[in-house]
């Protein structure tokens, strides 16, 4: 058996599930909203790594399901912790994009349905995308995220600095928070170039405008610093892991 057919009959059977971990204001403690995370446990291969197979399903075409399935998935969690807790939750839920699933699909129906289906609002649910999905095709890239803001959808550009950065497009693109790569966060403490890095990213967002989430936080120390730096949000596994659902939840409820 291939890890693509088993992805596909996991798909069509509904064996993946979505991991969501928090997204940290620095300067208040509070929980923003969380990182929806995909998770694949097959009774076979064990648990595959999301870096593994959502390559496999770059590579094979299956990401538009996946992506379809995941889009669906973080809103009816939202709706779902919606009604545990009697009213909408304020927070949000961010969902990674796929550059394939970009060049390939109607992302923007895609939202618009799983946010009809689930009945909550656009604005609680973030798109992240890479700086590479502007590359591939920058007109198609601009008409997408016209219609994602259409539909009142933040925007997040993911791992950002790692990519070929045109700060032009940032510019003109309707994007609302810059997710600065933990390559960057993780050695900034012993590493003054990075730390440079990082200062300059919190600077330049701070001129357009622009939110700004910090990644890969282990420590107590890093999410000291980066408080103290002025950074608005962070995420790491100082604060949590990705969690599952009812976790999630729980964890959210425990500190609100
Ligand atoms: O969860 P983890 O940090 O191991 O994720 C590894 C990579 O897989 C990250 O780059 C993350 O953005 C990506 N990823 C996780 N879930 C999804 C998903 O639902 N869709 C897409 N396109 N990428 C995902
Ligand atoms: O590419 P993207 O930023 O979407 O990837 C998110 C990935 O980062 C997830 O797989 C998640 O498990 C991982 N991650 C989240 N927090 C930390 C952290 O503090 N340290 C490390 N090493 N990985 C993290
Ligand atoms: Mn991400
Ligand atoms: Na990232």
């Amino acid at each position: 058996f291939s890890i693509e057919s088993r992805l596909r009959t996991a798909l069509s059977q509904g064996e993946l599930t979505l991991a969501y971990q928090p997204l940290i204001h620095l300067q208040t403690g509070e929980i923003t909203g969380f990182e929806a995370l995909a998770r694949w446990h097959d009774p076979d291969l064990g648990h595959v790594s999301p870096a593994e197979f959502i390559a496999v399903a770059e590579e094979s075409g299956l990401i538009t399901a996946l992506g379809r399935w995941a889009a669906y998935e973080a809103a009816q969690a939202l709706s779902r912790w919606d009604g545990k807790f009697g009213k909408p939750l304020p927070v949000g839920v961010n969902v990674n994009l796929s550059p394939i699933q970009m060049a390939r699909d109607d992302v923007a129906s895609v939202f618009e349905e799983a946010l009809r289906y689930s009945g909550v609002s656009g604005n609680r649910l973030t798109a992240e995308l890479t700086e590479s999905a502007i590359i591939v095709d920058p007109d198609k890239a601009r008409k997408l995220l016209v219609a994602l803001k259409d539909l009142h959808m933040p925007i997040a550009m993911d791992d950002f600095g790692t990519g070929y950065s045109n700060l032009a497009s940032l510019h003109s693109l309707p994007i609302d928070i810059l997710k600065i790569d933990r390559s960057f966060i993780s050695t900034m403490l012993d590493d003054k170039d990075k730390q440079a890095i990082v200062r300059t990213i919190l600077s330049l967002a701070e001129s357009l405008n622009l939110s700004v989430t910090a990644e890969g936080i282990e420590t107590q120390e890093l999410a000291h610093a980066l408080q103290t730096m002025g950074c608005g949000n962070g995420q790491g596994f100082y604060f949590a892991r990705p969690m599952p659902e009812a976790e999630a939840f729980d964890y959210w409820r425990a500190r609100w």
